[in-house]
Formats: structure tokens, C-alpha cells, sequence
């Protein structure tokens, strides 16, 4: 086994990077330790550090065999430094410097620029698991309790990984880096998370679900990008973090579907055929369709708000250099540097949405929220099927993406989730059709109570397809004791 795939388990950090013999690094991160895990116990699930928990952990970096299950009480979880192998003669794939050897140590002139992404991809990480601290109490099952639980702990070891990169590449202010993102706290006044989506609460099952299903796609999207790096070490690590990242989506994808599939087959069963029928369906103990609608358009908005502006020196300067690539760069057949290419870009043109041709470098922000937006179109196409196949007449559909924006160019209108633009007066009459009102969220709340019999679900959600790892239906993926 090669030195980049072996993992060692002989330090306090399991990690394929020679930690042992690299005292320096070992060091800050050993002092780092302690302080992670201070904060993993104030801020990480509340409640649940104490019980055994079904976790899958990262062992190897090879792709068949990379993760191991077993019960582990959370704060033992091995929060390991995994880099995938390293691409021997691996050459920067676009931008200015195509064709060079990848970096392996920082270059100088991109320094602060490489900094801030490696930053901010390591705040988003705390962020989530800051945001879904309270879930575990009221988890509609142990199998939903046991997923958030992996979700956070993998957020966790995502942390770990940019927080290795800060400490070995960046010296001091790696390090001051470091602290700042246990400082910094989801919603906090005074020291808030750096990007929008991370500050927001997740205040309930149905946000976590579609939290996972956007907000963690918009990481999956970024860190494929980022895995394209010419800065070999970052690229190395993202890459491995998208193996992990494949199960949040798929807790987003299947625990919406599982809300749609129970809310419609009680609708049936009911023989209620109007899907607005929100009371007589609410009586029934499960989430009214319009109203998972409304969450959709939440989520969806502000996770769009992730990609920046359409039109972003940042994301041009980023690409020139060599440190962030497009979505799956190295798929996409063009001469990588887009120098005199062109990309079609929204933008209010005379009071209407229109499509005009932008400078691609620029654009490149646009570019890949459009390969997140035909994902998402893709997923929720995916949900309307479990309801088509229950005979209910209602689809889903993503809101337009001037609809509800903090950032951009649609930062100063107000959409409808069909593209029209509306007034200030029209918006607020009509805002509580298109987004989650206070009355929904206390019926969500009121549906919050928790189900911790193992094989047993909340009455708003279908139990799901398949056990994690092939275990029984009624297996107890986290130890309470009575
Ligand atoms: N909120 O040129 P602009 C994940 C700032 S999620 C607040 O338009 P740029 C995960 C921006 O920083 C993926 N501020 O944007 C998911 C800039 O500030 P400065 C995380 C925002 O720089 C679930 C200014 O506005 N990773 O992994 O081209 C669970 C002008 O910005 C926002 C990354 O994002 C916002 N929404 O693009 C767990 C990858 N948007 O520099 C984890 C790294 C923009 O003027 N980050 N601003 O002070 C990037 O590539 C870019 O920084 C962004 C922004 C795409 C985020």
C-alpha cells in the first residue's frame, strides 16, 4: 500500500499524510484537539454525546472498503485526515498556469486568495452541525437519528480536513484561521457564519431533509470544483470529502420523498383528492404538500445565494489562477481558459429577466449554479414521481432563480416563484403563498414529537426502503437506554 493510501491509526488523528513524522503540524493539530472538542460538545448534537451511535468511520481512501460500522459514542468518533491518492504527474487543468505541475506547496502570489476558499469551505462545515444541533431530540426514528449523527460527524471531519490544510500550508495566520472558525458561531451577532445559508436556523425535520438535499449539494457542486485544483493538497481533499458527501444528499433525496410518500398515501386513503386542502390533511398528522412546496422555495432560494454573484472578479480571478476549476473540469471538452469565450447570463433588462451574453471568466459563478439548478430540477423530478405514483394530482417545482435572492443580480427585486416581478405591495400580499409561514412552522413543531422505538416512525414520514448497512428493520442504530 502506497504512503498516500495507507491509514494510519498510531497517532491521536488517523490521517494518510505522515502525520507522525511531521511534528510541527502534529503539534498545532494536538493543540488544536482539545478546542474542537470543546466545541464539538457545546455546540454538536445536544443530548445524544453520551450513547452509542451506528457510525460509519473513513479507514481507508481506496474506493471499495473505505468506511467501517460500528457503535461509537460520538465524542470517541476518529475524525481522521484523509487525502485521496495523489495522480502521479498530475498537471493544473486550466487557467493561466494549464498544462504546469500541480502545486504541492502554496504559490506565493495566490496566497490569500487560496486562504479565503480554504476558509470558507471549512466555516460551512461547523455551520451545519451548529444549525442541526437540536434535531436528535426530536428524531421521528432511531434510523433518521443515526443520519443526522453521520452527517454531523462527517461536517466535523470536513472541518478537520480544511483545518489541516490552514495549519500545514499557512503558518501563523493558518493557525489564527483555525481558532476563528471554532469562534465564529450559525446565527451568532456578533461573530456569524461567513456565508448567508449558515446563519439560517434548522429548526425542523423537513428543513434538515431539504438542507441536505440543496444546501449540502451547493458543497457538493464547490467541492468538485475545488477538486479540480491546481493546489494538489486541496484537490486531494475534496475529492475524498465527496465520497462522504454522496450519503447527506441522499438523506435530503429520500427523507423528502418518505415525508411526500406518507402525506400522500394518507391522502388517498382518506380519499382526499384537493391536495390545498391543508386542514383535513393536517388532521391526518402529515405535511401538506403546498406547504413542502414553500420549504422547497426557501431552501432552494438561499442556497442559491451560495454561488455568488452571476457576474464575479472573484470567480474569474479564481479560475485564472488555477485554484477553483468548473463543475467536473476535466470532463467538459474546450481549452480551459476561456479567455475570449462567452457564457449566456440572467440580468434585469428594462424591467424584465433576460438572458444576455457575459465574458465566460466572469460568468463563472452563473455557469456552475446552473449545473447545481439542473441537479436539483433532476431530484425534485425524482419526488414528483412518488407522488404521481400514488394518484395524487400535484407537482413540485423549483421557483425561478430570481425568486427570493440575497445576493446577485435579483438581490434588489422581488420575483414570484414563476419569474414575474412584483412591486413591494404585490410581494407582501403574496408571500405567504410562497414561503413557509409562522402557522407552518408551528404545525411542523407541533408534528416534532420524537419516535426512539427501533423499527418504529413518526406518523409524518414512510419508514425508509432499505436499513443502513443491511441491518434489520427494527435494528437500534443509537443505544438509549430506557
Ligand atoms: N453570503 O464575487 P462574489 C458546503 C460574498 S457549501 C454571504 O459575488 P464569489 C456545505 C463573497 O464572499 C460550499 N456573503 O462571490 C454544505 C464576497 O466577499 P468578499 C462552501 C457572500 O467570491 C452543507 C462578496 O460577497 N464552499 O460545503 O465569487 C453542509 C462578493 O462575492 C455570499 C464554497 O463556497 C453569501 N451567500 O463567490 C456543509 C467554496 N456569496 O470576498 C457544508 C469556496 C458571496 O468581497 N467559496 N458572498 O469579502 C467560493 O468559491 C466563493 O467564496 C463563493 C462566493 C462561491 C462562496
Amino acid at each position: 500500500m502506497s504512503q498516500s493510501t495507507h491509514v494510519a491509526y498510531d497517532t491521536l488523528i488517523p490521517n494518510n499524510v505522515g502525520l507522525s513524522s511531521d511534528r510541527k503540524v502534529l503539534k498545532a493539530l494536538e493543540r488544536w484537539h482539545p478546542k474542537f472538542l470543546d466545541w464539538w460538545t457545546q455546540m454538536g448534537p445536544d443530548g445524544f454525546q453520551e450513547f452509542p451511535v451506528y457510525l460509519r468511520t473513513a479507514v481507508s481512501v481506496e474506493r471499495e472498503g473505505w468506511a467501517q460500522f460500528g457503535y461509537v459514542k460520538m465524542p470517541d468518533y476518529r475524525w481522521g485526515i484523509l487525502l485521496a491518492p495523489a495522480i502521479e504527474g498530475r498537471t493544473i487543468g486550466f487557467g493561466a498556469h494549464k498544462g504546469e505541475p500541480v502545486w504541492q506547496e502554496v504559490p506565493g502570489e495566490y496566497r490569500s486568495m487560496l486562504r479565503r476558499l480554504i476558509v470558507i469551505q471549512g466555516d460551512t462545515e461547523p455551520a451545519s452541525v451548529e444549525q442541526q444541533r437540536f434535531l436528535g431530540n426530536t428524531a421521528p426514528s432511531l434510523y433518521d437519528m443515526r443520519n443526522t449523527f453521520q452527517v454531523n460527524v462527517e461536517e466535523a471531519r470536513h472541518l478537520w480536513a480544511m483545518v489541516y490544510l490552514l495549519q500545514k500550508y499557512f503558518g501563523r495566520d493558518g493557525r489564527e484561521e483555525a481558532q476563528e472558525l471554532l469562534r465564529r458561531k450559525s446565527g451568532d451577532g456578533d461573530a456569524p457564519r461567513l456565508l448567508g445559508a449558515f446563519n439560517e436556523q434548522t429548526p425542523d425535520w423537513l428543513s434538515f431533509f431539504m438542507f441536505t438535499f440543496f444546501t449540502d449539494r451547493d458543497g457538493k457542486m464547490q467541492l468538485e470544483s475545488l477538486a479540480q485544483s491546481g493546489f494538489d493538497p486541496l484537490a486531494r481533499t475534496t475529492r475524498f470529502m465527496l465520497t462522504e458527501e454522496a450519503h447527506h444528499m441522499f438523506v435530503g433525496q429520500s427523507g423528502v420523498a418518505r415525508v411526500l410518500q406518507k402525506t400522500c398515501d394518507l391522502m388517498r386513503a382518506n380519499r382526499i383528492e384537493d391536495p390545498h386542502e391543508a386542514e383535513r390533511i393536517r388532521g391526518l398528522g402529515v405535511i401538506d404538500l403546498p406547504l413542502i412546496q414553500r420549504k422547497l422555495n426557501f431552501h432552494f432560494s438561499v442556497s442559491l445565494d451560495l454561488f455568488g454573484s452571476e457576474l464575479s472578479t472573484n470567480a474569474a480571478n479564481f479560475f485564472n489562477s488555477g485554484l477553483k476549476g468548473r463543475y467536473r473540469e476535466s470532463e467538459i471538452d474546450d481549452d480551459h481558459r476561456l479567455v475570449d469565450d462567452l457564457y449566456p447570463v440572467s440580468k434585469i433588462v428594462e424591467g424584465r429577466i433576460d438572458t444576455v451574453e457575459a465574458p465566460a471568466l466572469p460568468a463563472l459563478n452563473m455557469r456552475l449554479r446552473d449545473d447545481y439548478v439542473r441537479e436539483c430540477a433532476r431530484g425534485v423530478e425524482r419526488w414528483n414521481r412518488v407522488i404521481e405514483k400514488a394518484g395524487v394530482d400535484f407537482r413540485l417545482t423549483l421557483p425561478h432563480v430570481a425568486f427570493n435572492r440575497a445576493i446577485g443580480e435579483f438581490a434588489s427585486i422581488n420575483a414570484a416563484p414563476d419569474g414575474q416581478l412584483l412591486e413591494d405591495p404585490a410581494w407582501l400580499a403574496q408571500r405567504d403563498h410562497f414561503l413557509p409561514t409562522a402557522d407552518d412552522g408551528t404545525y411542523l413543531q407541533s408534528l416534532m414529537q420524537p419516535v426512539r422505538e427501533a423499527g418504529k416512525y413518526a406518523s409524518w414520514i414512510a419508514p425508509p426502503a432499505r436499513p443502513i448497512d443491511n441491518q434489520p428493520e427494527d435494528f437500534e442504530y443509537v443505544q438509549i437506554p430506557s
